[in-house]
C-alpha cells in the first residue's frame, strides 16, 4: 500500500493554456492602447488572473477604477473562454495521459492545484476530469502562489502529509509553493527557470516509471 499523492499543476504542466491567456490579455492590452508581449506573458503564468490584470495595468501604464476593472476581468476571461471551447484531447501535453494511467492503475490518489477559476471545464474539454480525485482550484484558494495554500488543500482532501504529497509544476511561483508546503517539487520546463525544484525534466516524455516507482517507494 503506498501512502503518496501526486498534485499536478493545470496550465504548462497538463495542457499549454498559456497561449490562450496571452491572446486574451494581449487583446485588451492592444485595446486599451498598448502592446504585450509573449516575454511578458512569462510573469503571468502561475498567476491569479486579478494579479495578472494589475500587472498588465503596470505595464500599460493604467490607472482603473475598480469598475473598469472588474469589467476588464470579465472581458479577458470571455476571450479566453473562446479559445478553452474548442479545446479538445490533442492539446493533452505529451506523455500526460502515460503518467496518469500508471498512478491511477497503482490506485494513487491524484489531486489537481491550480491557480486557474476555469481549471474543471478545461480538464473536462481534453477528457481528463475522470482521473482526478480531487480538483483544488482559484475558486477554493485565498491566497495565490507561491503561498502553499492551493497544495495544501489537496493534502489535506488526500488524507496525506504534505511531505508525502509530489507536485508537478511549471511555474517558479509553483515550484516555491510546493516547497514551502514541504513536498517534493518537480518542475516541467526549463531547469534555469525551475532550479528550486527538487527534480527537474523538460517534459513528462524524459518521465520514466522507474523514476516514479522510485517516488512511490521511498514512502
Ligand atoms: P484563470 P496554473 C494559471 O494556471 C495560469 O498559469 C495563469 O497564467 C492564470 O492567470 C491563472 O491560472 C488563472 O487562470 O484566469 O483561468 O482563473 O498554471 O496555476 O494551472
Ligand atoms: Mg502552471
Amino acid at each position: 500500500m503506498y501512502e503518496v499523492g501526486f498534485i499536478f499543476d493545470l496550465d504548462g504542466v497538463i495542457v499549454d493554456t498559456a497561449k490562450y491567456h496571452y491572446l486574451a490579455w494581449k487583446k485588451l492590452a492592444n485595446e486599451l492602447g498598448f502592446e504585450f508581449t509573449v516575454d511578458q506573458n512569462e510573469m503571468f503564468k502561475g498567476v491569479s488572473r486579478k494579479r495578472c490584470l494589475e500587472i498588465l495595468l503596470d505595464i500599460g501604464n493604467i490607472n482603473a477604477t475598480q469598475e473598469q476593472f472588474d469589467k476588464w476581468m470579465v472581458e479577458k476571461n470571455l476571450d479566453y473562454l473562446d479559445y478553452i471551447n474548442k479545446m479538445d484531447e490533442s492539446e493533452i501535453l505529451p506523455d500526460v495521459q502515460r503518467i496518469l494511467k500508471y498512478l491511477k492503475k497503482q490506485n494513487i490518489p491524484i489531486a489537481l492545484g491550480s491557480a486557474s477559476k476555469n481549471a474543471k471545464p478545461i480538464l473536462e474539454k481534453v477528457k481528463l476530469l475522470e482521473y482526478f480525485d480531487f480538483i483544488v482550484d482559484g475558486n477554493s484558494v485565498t491566497k495565490a502562489k507561491p503561498d502553499p495554500e492551493v497544495f495544501l488543500i489537496a493534502a489535506e482532501n488526500m488524507g496525506l502529509m504534505p511531505e508525502n504529497c509530489i507536485v508537478f509544476e511549471d511555474a517558479v511561483a509553483g515550484i516555491e509553493a510546493a516547497n514551502n508546503a514541504k513536498m517534493i517539487s518537480i518542475g516541467i520546463g526549463e531547469e534555469k527557470i525551475l532550479k528550486e525544484a527538487d527534480f527537474n525534466f523538460n517534459d513528462f516524455t524524459e518521465i520514466d516509471l522507474s523514476f516514479i516507482k522510485k517516488l512511490l517507494n521511498n514512502k
